[in-house]
């Protein structure tokens, strides 16, 4: 006679996976937690604000000592709490770890994931959350199964450094062929397609397939779509480029209307979305 908790209410069976008449539940699958012993203030960084690599010593940079070139006079620091799950599911634990970059009136922010691999953690380049004085404000990032939460602020651009136009923004990211993606609340870029800085029509002139990064070989969101007009950005519009390879070489975040109010948000080629 199997136990009341095991008996099969439908709800329930997920919750209890593992019930069984006989024997204890099967324990969950053994993660390495070896990341939480790595010294991410002890680490090189790539600060992407500033597009430069940094040797942190004692939790922060110190830009007399660094060997390479770096950005004027910035200084960098990790921010925490460093938070772990295992994003990209391969039985180790991963960190989100935030490293900020301040000097003269700058300030920014910029949270990352680091993979563990190979005995090391390897920091993800493309941030999974940014923020800077002035633009918008990163109020958690934290750790569920499977996935890093990020809740935060957006604000429109061209604002002053004020909290008017501000837009709450809430998801989840997860590591894809290696590449930080939005898990939820819909598979998407990490980038918010923002409805205040999305706002000028265009008609691409054909199929688009939209990416989570401006990037070709970055995992795809959903299949190619012919919308019949999708929003971008209004400084992408008119824009002008020095030569056709340049042109070519652009990306464009775009939101595309699906019917039925919904949207679908990605990175698509520049000449695939404005002709010219
Ligand atoms: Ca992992």
């Amino acid at each position: 006679m199997p136990s009341l908790r095991c008996l099969g209410l439908p709800v329930l069976a997920v919750v209890l996976a593992g019930c069984s008449d006989s024997g204890p539940p099967t324990p969950p699958p053994v993660t390495s937690t070896e990341i939480r012993n790595f010294d991410f203030g002890a680490a090189e960084w790539f600060d992407v604000t500033n597009s430069v690599t940094v040797k942190l010593v004692g939790g922060m940079s110190h830009p007399e000592a660094q060997m390479a070139p770096t950005a004027f006079g910035m200084v960098n620091r990790v921010l925490g709490p460093v938070v772990y799950t295992d994003v990209d599911a391969d039985g180790d634990e991963d960190a989100a770890v935030g490293l900020t970059a301040e000097g003269g009136q700058t300030f920014n922010t910029a949270w990352h994931i680091w993979l563990w691999q190979d005995g090391r953690a390897v920091q993800l380049r493309q941030p999974i959350a940014l923020a800077d004085r002035c633009q918008g404000e990163i109020e958690s990032v934290t750790a569920k199964p499977g996935a890093f939460s990020v809740t935060a602020v957006l604000r429109d651009e061209g604002d002053s450094c004020s909290a008017s136009g501000s837009l709450p923004v809430s998801y989840e990211v997860s590591v894809q062929d290696g590449w930080p993606v939005r898990i939820r609340p819909e598979f998407g870029p990490v980038e918010t397609c923002n409805p205040r800085e999305q706002t000028e029509q265009v008609v691409p002139p054909g199929e688009l397939q939209l990416r989570t990064w401006p990037d070709e070989k970055s995992p795809a969101v959903g299949e190619p779509i012919e919308p019949t007009s999708v929003f971008v950005d209004e400084v992408y519009v008119g824009r002008y480029f020095r030569t056709r390879e340049d042109r070519d070489k652009q990306w464009v975040l775009v939101s595309a209307p699906l019917g039925e109010g919904r949207r679908v948000c990605g990175w698509a080629r520049y000449p695939d979305v404005i002709p010219g």
